[in-house]
């Protein structure tokens, strides 16, 4: 019947599986393979969107092929529950963030109970219940117990809007990256993660991602980090015991160094300033606080900068070099300092010609001078005006002046990282309490073990979280006031709250054993299912959140705690669903909203006309899905296995041969096609499938040809993976049993997969010299080598030139010899 509607098993089938929780993990040491099928948990904003439902259907098909090949398959749900959106409306609505987080956490279960049902509903967090939150705590107290979680005041994002801290990554563009306010530079005492002792094991262990990572990712997550080689070099401050290191990456233009330059708002330049200057440099320093960091970093800006009334000594020839101080230099980058180099770095040139500072070539790059035509010549060439490296081009360069500088000991090569530590606490009420005491004798006092979980302070809501600059957990005086745990006195605890990056760094661990409270996570068990054999989410992740898990596991490792140093086998990043260009997030409004296309088309169709829509990493317009197509397709699905329902079963091996060899091949090559994530394509086999079915019913040996079962069944273990409340009912009608899941995946007979072959001839000068066996897609190219290839081909032509080849694949090749 072409009535079928999808949504009308929907029902049906979710309370079935409910009782048979076919889903549900597997807890034993031995038996089948294990797999983890990762899906980026969601923040409860709202209901799910389109969004989540392109996510969470591609999470949901690679599990449930998982689940179907008979693995061990863990798919874990939960909430990443702490973060602002839930302070924000708390304020709004006078209320408390929990009411929003958990009212909306459970219309999201409710929507996936329908959408993507194929979780283990047993392990089920949300990283904001204490249970969870203590195990976040306890881990922050190994980390600095480790030396890992620090404290130290410096300039910090600030956002204006939001009152609180913001990490670097947490700023796009100079704004942020929540609210698009431009965030300004405050100096703040704020607690810190070490992921710099990690850049090197960030970056080197990306080699087993690759190839199974997509590419930008790895690339993005490089940069991030930012690894870059080069050499620091002292120059002699006159008037000053200390020297001042530098960091250059090429240490090859030391002898084009014109002057140097310290960042205004470092440390360094206030004591580097010479007293004569100091009230231009102090003008100039508060005229940079001003200033907003897309300021700072705009190429376009003119450069400013002041005298710092010092000049520097270039260790290798002696010169006097004036020390500047301005903006264009970062404080946190390197030492803070550089060797200006104006011929051959653009910015140093710029500022150069401002200031009528001198410009050296020392690289002869072939092109024209940079203090006449104001462009920078950073390439390679032949050094010159350098003394000792004259002639040596620039690799050779680099290593013979650190050589140089080794010997006098005045420099030495060097490793720099873009990658600066995590800041990690945020003034805000909704999120992880840090379990620190504040001692006025005992200083930084870490809460004991047993005193965990830190829970949040009760009664505080509403106004009460209302942004003033410092934490609102400040207010809970009752809950601040503290006794010392080390010597008894009187202590505050630290009232900022942790980022929410902290809390989803570890959830998958915590998922291995959901309930465990002995610790974060049960060892044994996070041995038996990770590492995660595939993250299925967004790009927007790729660098934050991914790089903070890669660090916290390998933590984890040098604790003892795992055996593996990184977490994610495979990253599958979904494409965004749009509307004609317009993105479709939280941020620009859903357009097109997924419960009334639910409700329209059933879940069946909605999953189908995405994953059908194209590859799963690009992204789809919804104006051009066509969700009527797919419940057509559905109808002629359930068609099928209604028309069959009635019919005997008999061995499939009698059945009609050629619809035998089509299912053989669909069924190949939608396994190879579900194992290389091309989803789109599997389903398109399954298409081809059913109209061949669908053909040997009406114009072939129809339904009761026991060829058509074994289709029809073929037909509905395949799409279960896509649409699989009717693949569900369609195994039904067929005789199945349910749960679907566990019936197995099908697999295809080789004998059917091997290609009917055609005899093709063979003509030497209009004779018939040879037949050959041959497949009948065969293109022309190959047929012609086949026959030329050919021994008795070659014994007739006797070594004679070939004056043409005529190719009729796949029946006929006629060879012409030369006379
Ligand atoms: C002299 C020089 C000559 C440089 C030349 C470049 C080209 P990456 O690759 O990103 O590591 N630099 C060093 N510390 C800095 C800081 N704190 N703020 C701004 N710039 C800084 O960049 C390293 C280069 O950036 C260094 O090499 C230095 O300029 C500059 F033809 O030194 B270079
Ligand atoms: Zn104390």
């Amino acid at each position: 019947d072409e009535h079928y509607d999808p949504r009308a098993v929907q029902d049906k089938w979710q309370a079935r599986w409910a009782e048979l929780d076919p889903f549900e993990a597997v807890e034993t040491g031995e038996g089948p393979e294990r797999r983890y099928a990762l899906d980026m948990f969601p923040y409860p904003s709202g209901d799910l969107h389109m969004g989540h439902a392109e996510a969470f259907a591609i999470g949901d098909v690679v599990a449930r092929y998982w689940f179907q090949r008979g693995f061990n398959v863990l798919h874990p749900i939960g909430w990443d529950s702490f973060g602002l959106p839930a302070e924000n409306a708390a304020i709004k609505r006078d209320s408390h963030p929990a009411e929003w987080t958990y009212a909306n956490i459970e219309t999201q279960a409710a929507s996936f109970q329908r959408y993507a049902p194929s979780f283990d509903w047993t392990r089920r967090l949300h990283t904001s219940d204490p249970e969870y939150y203590k195990w976040t705590q306890w881990l922050f107290l190994r980390f600095y117990d480790r030396g890992l979680a620090y404290r130290k005041g410096g300039h910090v994002n600030w956002c204006p809007k939001d009152q609180t801290v913001l990490a670097n990554e947490q700023v796009v563009g100079g704004h942020c990256e929540r609210c698009g306010t431009l965030v300004e530079k405050r100096v703040l005492t704020q607690w810190y993660f070490k992921i710099t002792d990690y850049a090197d094991r960030l970056l080197a262990d990306m080699e087993q991602l690759e190839g199974s990572w997509p590419e930008r990712v790895l690339l993005m997550q490089r940069n991030w980090i930012g690894r870059s080689t080069g050499a620091d070099v002292d120059f002699v401050i006159e008037g000053r015991d200390e020297p001042v290191t530098v960091y250059t990456t090429r240490p090859d233009t030391l002898y084009g160094a014109t002057f140097m330059v310290v960042a205004a708002d470092a440390p360094l330049a206030e004591e580097v300033c010479a007293p004569a200057q100091r009230a231009a440099f102090e003008a100039y320093r508060e005229e940079v606080s001003r200033e907003s960091e897309i300021e700072r970093l705009s190429t376009e800006r003119e450069k400013t900068g002041v005298f710092l009334g010092r000049y520097a000594v270039n260790p290798v020839n002696g010169e006097r070099l004036p020390v500047w101080a301005s903006d264009y230099v970062l404080a946190e980058y390197g030492h803070g300092a550089i060797m200006a180099v104006p011929a051959h770095d653009q910015r140093d040139l710029d500022f150069a010609l401002k200031f009528g500072l001198p410009v050296r070539v020392v690289v002869e790059t072939g092109q024209a001078d940079p203090a006449e035509t104001g462009v920078a010549t950073p390439g390679d060439g032949a050094i010159i005006n350098s003394g000792p490296i004259d002639g040596l081009d620039k690799a050779e360069g680099i290593a013979k002046i650190i050589e140089i500088l080794d010997e006098r000991g005045t420099g030495r090569a060097s490793v720099n990282f873009r990658l600066r530590d995590w800041l990690v606490s945020r003034q805000r009420f909704w999120g992880c309490p840090i379990p620190i005491v504040h001692c006025e004798a005992c200083g930084e006092v870490p809460v004991p073990d047993d005193q965990l979980p830190v829970r949040l302070p009760e009664g505080l809501r509403g106004a009460d979280l209302a942004p003033k600059g410092t934490s609102p957990l400040a207010a809970a005086s009752d809950w601040v006031n503290v006794e010392c745990p080390k010597c008894g006195g009187a202590a505050r605890r630290d009232t900022d709250t942790m980022d929410t990056f902290v809390d989803s760094s570890w959830y998958y661990f915590r998922y291995c054993s959901p309930g465990y409270e002995d610790g974060p996570f049960d060892v044994e068990r996070v041995r038996r299912w990770m590492p995660v054999d595939q993250y299925t989410g967004g790009v927007e992740h790729a660098i934050l959140h991914l790089l903070y898990s890669r660090f916290f596991t390998k933590v984890l490792y040098d604790m003892g705690m795992v055996d593996f140093t990184e977490p994610f086998r495979r990253l599958l990043n979904q494409g965004q669903v749009i509307l004609n260009g317009s993105g479709m997030s939280k941020s620009t409004g859903n357009l097109v909203d997924l419960g009334e296309q639910i409700g329209e088309f059933g879940v069946d169709v909605v999953r189908l006309a995405m994953l059908f829509s194209g590859p799963p990493e690009d992204d789809i317009d919804w104006a051009d899905v066509s969700p009527h197509g797919m419940s057509k397709f559905l109808a002629r699905v359930h068609r099928i296995a209604t028309e069959v329902s009635s019919a005997p079963g008999a061995d499939a091996a009698s059945g009609d041969i050629a619809l035998r060899r089509a299912t053989a091949r669909a069924v190949d090559e939608a396994t190879k096609l579900v194992e290389t994530q091309r989803f789109n394509v599997a389903i398109a086999r399954i298409m081809e499938l059913v109209t061949a079915t669908r053909k040997a019913i009406d114009s072939g040996p129809g339904a009761a040809d026991p060829a058509v079962r074994e289709a029809a069944e073929a037909i509905a273990v395949v799409l279960s993976l896509f649409a699989p409340y009717t693949a569900e009912e369609a195994w039904e009608l067929l005789g199945g049993t349910a749960p679907l899941i566990r019936a197995g995946w099908p697999s295809a007979d080789p004998a059917l997969l091997v290609e009917e072959s055609v005899t093709c001839v063979v003509q030497v000068a209009g004779k018939v010299r040879d037949r050959l066996e041959i497949p009948p897609a065969i293109a022309d190219e190959e047929l012609e080598r086949l026959a030329l290839a050919s021994p008795k081909v070659q014994e007739a032509l006797a070594g004679a030139d070939i004056a043409k080849i005529i190719v009729r694949a796949p029946k006929i090749v006629n060879i012409v010899p030369k006379r």
